[in-house]
């Protein structure tokens, strides 16, 4: 059974739960209308639920990001399987983030810095079209390829899965903007709608849960993305209640930051449609705004408690790899802002846990790895050839051993030669104008005091330079803008200005 919330929580779990058995079998003759396994995959090929999240930082309960995250159906997947303590995404934006994680390819190597439209993907540039993407790999190779929610930007390239359980979108909103009305941002928070059954998540859930219900008699990979944490923050106020406002703590905040970030590491990163810490201070809004960002993770979290119930509960249950992730992390007032869009470890770290079925519970990996891994992981996990395209690598020696040594650090970008590395211990950003940041994460949590022009630490410069990636492509035709600081660079690059809003 899915986790019950504590104390108060309690009652809501269960209303909760009730609405799984009352869910309508759908589409009973779906899997007869499949073909039969190939016979290079064998029957007892293990299936894949792939559960993406958006927006979604280190405020859950396994990773203790904020003391009052309250997440027990991640926090219960992440104590069957192996924790990432120090996972990346490649890119701090959903499209490009996750145009990376599904070709196995770097932002860096295709020029998707920014949103893609998901059906011109295939056709950026010679190396996205020289591989399949990942659901794609799987279903050349037998696996019934079946997906809903966000997955890719949007959904996923039209005609790629065999299955699809659409969009869903980004939820219903009130005629009027509640507490944040800006062009070009979905930002506002509060609760809203009145009830879960209006949300697109929760669509998403309930047609995951059907899949799982439904026999499949080829192994399957279920791709399930969910839009909650992402803005707008609005889930029912159930999900505010369970998150009092005194208990929402704002995150550490130095108000001069910014004296030792290079021009050029601000002016990417501004997002002059969102709003400021300095702004939320003056207001008093900054409770408002932690408390519906931890309402909406807790309403996420209960979502994939439905599908990981359904899972559970299947015949495919004890055969299935899982793998959740968050497209990229979110700054909630730290460094002056409450946006991604940014190469600062609060927009760049992920949630990930991967649980294979013989695999070992209750283990934490504080290697770093990145999301550009996951592709060649679960080929790996399979048991399905490895895809030469692929440039990330596989996890499965630290599934496996979750200490062993691993000299491979992360490597995020963020708009055309603008890079991160990130090792155990730092954090180096290197600008396209040579400007630089050096963080040393572990005297230096918050990532305040910028050591990069100091000699001392010159040899570690030296070291995690080795990282940077060696081509930088050109930005790739029909790529959205990325906010003013990027589009400006992207102006100065190529001379194009007219690019589409950044979302
Ligand atoms: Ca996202
Ligand atoms: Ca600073």
């Amino acid at each position: 059974m899915k986790t019950p919330y504590p104390k108060w929580h309690h009652a809501i779990a269960i209303v909760a739960a009730s609405t799984l058995f009352s869910l309508p079998v759908l589409a009973e003759s779906v899997a007869a209308k499949v073909p039969k396994a190939r016979p290079d995959i064998g029957a007892a090929a293990p299936n894949v639920l792939f559960i993406a999240v958006d927006d979604l930082n280190d405020w859950v309960g396994f990773l203790k990001g904020h003391p009052d995250a309250l997440t027990p159906n991640m926090d219960r997947l992440a104590t069957r399987g192996t924790v990432f303590r120090n996972a990346q995404c490649t890119a701090p934006l959903c499209g490009p983030s996750r145009a990376s994680l599904m070709t196995g390819l770097r932002p860096s190597t295709t020029g998707i810095y920014t949103h893609p439209e998901d059906n011109k993907i295939r056709d950026t540039c010679d190396a996205t079209r020289a591989t399949p993407f990942l659901h794609e790999y799987f279903g050349q190779r037998g696996y019934e390829t079946l997906a809903v929610g966000k997955i890719f930007h949007h959904h996923v390239p039209t005609g790629t899965v065999d299955q699809s359980g659409g969009r869903g979108g980004w939820g219903p909103t009130p005629e009027k903007k509640l507490n944040w009305d800006s062009k070009g941002t979905l930002t506002d928070w509060g609760a809203y709608p009145d009830t879960d059954d209006k949300m697109p998540d929760y669509e998403a859930a309930t047609w995951a849960v059907n899949q799982l219900q439904q026999p499949h008699d080829k192994p399957f990979l279920l791709m399930v993305g969910f839009i909650r944490p992402h803005v707008p923050w609005l889930v029912p106020q159930k999900w505010f209640d369970l998150h009092p406002r005194s208990r929402a703590t704002p995150p550490p905040y130095l108000t001069n930051d910014f004296d030792d970030v290079p021009e050029m590491a601000r002016r990417i990163s501004e997002m002059p449609m969102m709003p400021t810490t300095e702004w939320a201070i003056a207001k008093d809004k900054w409770r408002d705004i932690v408390q519906a960002y931890l309402a909406c993770v807790t309403f996420a979290d209960d979502q994939i408690g439905r599908v990981l119930d359904a899972l559970d509960a299947s015949p495919a249950g004890k055969n299935t790899i899982i793998v959740l992730w968050g497209d990229h992390g979110y700054h909630l007032g730290e460094k002056n802002r409450f946006a991604k869009h940014a190469l600062w470890e609060r927009a760049t770290r992920v949630p990930l846990v991967i649980v294979t079925p013989s695999g070992q519970g209750g283990q934490v990996c504080h290697q770093p790895v990145s999301l550009l891994d996951l592709y060649p992981t679960l080929l790996e996990l399979a048991g399905l050839p490895p895809n030469p395209a692929n440039e990330g690598r596989s996890l499965k020696p630290l599934l496996e051993n979750p200490d062993r040594e691993w000299p491979y650090p992360a490597v995020i970008t963020w708009g055309r030669n603008n890079h991160a590395v990130r090792d155990t211990r730092y954090h180096y950003m290197h600008f396209n104008d040579g400007s630089e940041e050096l963080y040393d994460l572990v005297n230096d949590p918050n990532e305040w005091r910028n050591l990069a022009k100091d000699e001392e630490y010159a040899s570690v410069k030296v070291r995690l330079q080795q990282s940077l990636p060696k081509i930088n492509a050109p930005w790739a035709p029909n790529t959205a803008g990325g906010g003013p600081g990027l589009d400006e660079q992207r102006k100065r690059e190529e001379g194009n200005t007219n690019l589409r809003p950044a979302h």
